[in-house]
């Protein structure tokens, strides 16, 4: 997230990748409502300020969770954030039903919510700032339920509810960073701890270059080690000729790659359509993440995973399709 004091200001180009909003749409919004507001700078382009490019953020969410720009798009931040909290109304076919947004429901995901007593007194030490206290309470939370249960039960619906306190204003950027980076270290770690089975298939994971986050998919190579899979992580922000090379070179069987909603529709589409066709003939393509378009038009050739819980099965279908043996239970 960008600090939201200071004189940060974003040209049109880094507000379309922050907010996945499109450039074209962003210059209409601002004719035909008057927002957003840009400055200019020294060569009379287009500048906006973080408050603005937070706003735009907002928005974003609310279009993704079915609301019409004409209504959205005049109202102030706080507005946006209650809307944000409240169910909406989207249209489904011809009928309409209600949703609850994720921030309203708490947690997102069928069987990915979240406990609220374990959650609540981890969220309250990464917000009072003891660090110490919610590394060691996640640690134990490891210690106690075992890794895969850790990240189903606990890391997803504990990593939402970060990003969900983190848009309503009660955690700060940097504390969504210091939480991210942590989990990360003690994932990692875990990984390393499970022994290595070897197994069939060879998974390389990465994410394409306008994602920035590897949580989720950090989280997927946990699940694909327990199962025995061979992984080879490359991490985040990688051009797709380079994962098509990692996955040549290390004669991977599935490349796994994780979008979240934050990019735009269009690139994730044009990425994932780039990657398939680099990619080694007969190499499979899984995507995981939240990104809407996944859902709504999942690019061709490609596997979408809806949630991590799939994972097991997903590896099974693959091993049964391929006629290798599953991992011993
Ligand atoms: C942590 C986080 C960050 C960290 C990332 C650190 C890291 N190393 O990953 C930091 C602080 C760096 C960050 C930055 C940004 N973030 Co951010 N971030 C989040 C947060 C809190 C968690 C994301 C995450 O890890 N999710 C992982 C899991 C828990 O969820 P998931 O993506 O739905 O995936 C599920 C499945 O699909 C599956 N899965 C995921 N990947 C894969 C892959 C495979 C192979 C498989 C099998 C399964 C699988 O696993 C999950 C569980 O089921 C979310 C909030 C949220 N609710 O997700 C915001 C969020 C994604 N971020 C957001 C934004 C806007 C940004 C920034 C643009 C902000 C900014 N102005 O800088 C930047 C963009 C960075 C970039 N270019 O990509 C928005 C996107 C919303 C939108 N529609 O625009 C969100 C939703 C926050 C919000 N509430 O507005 N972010």
């Amino acid at each position: 997230m960008i600090p939201s004091d200071g004189p940060v200001r974003l040209g049109i180009a880094a507000v379309e990748r922050e907010t996945g909003l499109s450039k074209d749409l962003l210059r209409v919004w601002e004719r035909r409502y008057g927002f957003p507001a840009p400055s200019r700078d020294a060569f009379g382009e287009r500048a906006y300020p973080a408050d603005q490019v937070d706003r735009l953020h907002l928005l974003r969410r609310l279009l993704d969770a079915g609301h019409r720009p004409g209504r959205v798009v005049p109202l102030p931040a706080e507005r946006l954030r209650a809307l944000l909290e409240a169910p909406v109304p989207v249209p489904v076919g011809r009928a309409r039903v209600v949703r609850r947004t994720r921030a309203a429901a708490g947690v997102a995901g069928v069987g990915e919510r979240g406990d609220d007593r374990m959650l609540g007194p981890l969220v309250d030490h990464l917000r009072a700032n003891r660090v110490d206290a919610l590394q060691q309470g996640l640690r134990q939370a490891i210690v106690g339920m075992g890794l895969e249960r850790f990240v189903l039960d606990l890391c997803v619906p504990l990593t939402r509810r970060v990003g969900d306190e983190w848009a309503r204003g009660a955690l700060a950027i940097y504390q969504e960073h210091q939480y991210s980076e942590l989990l990360q270290s003690l994932l990692r770690a875990e990984i390393a701890r499970v022994p290595r089975a070897g197994l069939a298939p060879q998974i390389v994971l990465a994410t394409l270059p306008m994602e920035g986050h590897g949580l989720g998919l950090l989280m997927a190579e946990a699940l694909l080690v327990l199962e025995g899979c061979s992984c080879l992580p490359l991490g985040t922000r990688l051009p797709a000729r380079e994962i098509a090379a990692a996955a040549a070179a290390c004669r991977a069987d599935v490349v796994a790659v994780s979008c979240s909603a934050a990019p735009a529709a269009t690139q994730v589409t044009s990425a994932l359509t780039e990657l398939h066709a680099v990619l080694p003939r007969g190499t499979t393509l899984w995507v995981g993440g939240s990104h809407p378009v996944l859902q709504r038009r999942p690019p061709p050739a490609t596997v979408v995973v809806a949630s991590l819980g799939e994972i097991r099965g997903l590896v099974g279908a693959w091993r049964a399709a391929a006629g290798v043996p599953d991992a011993p239970t």
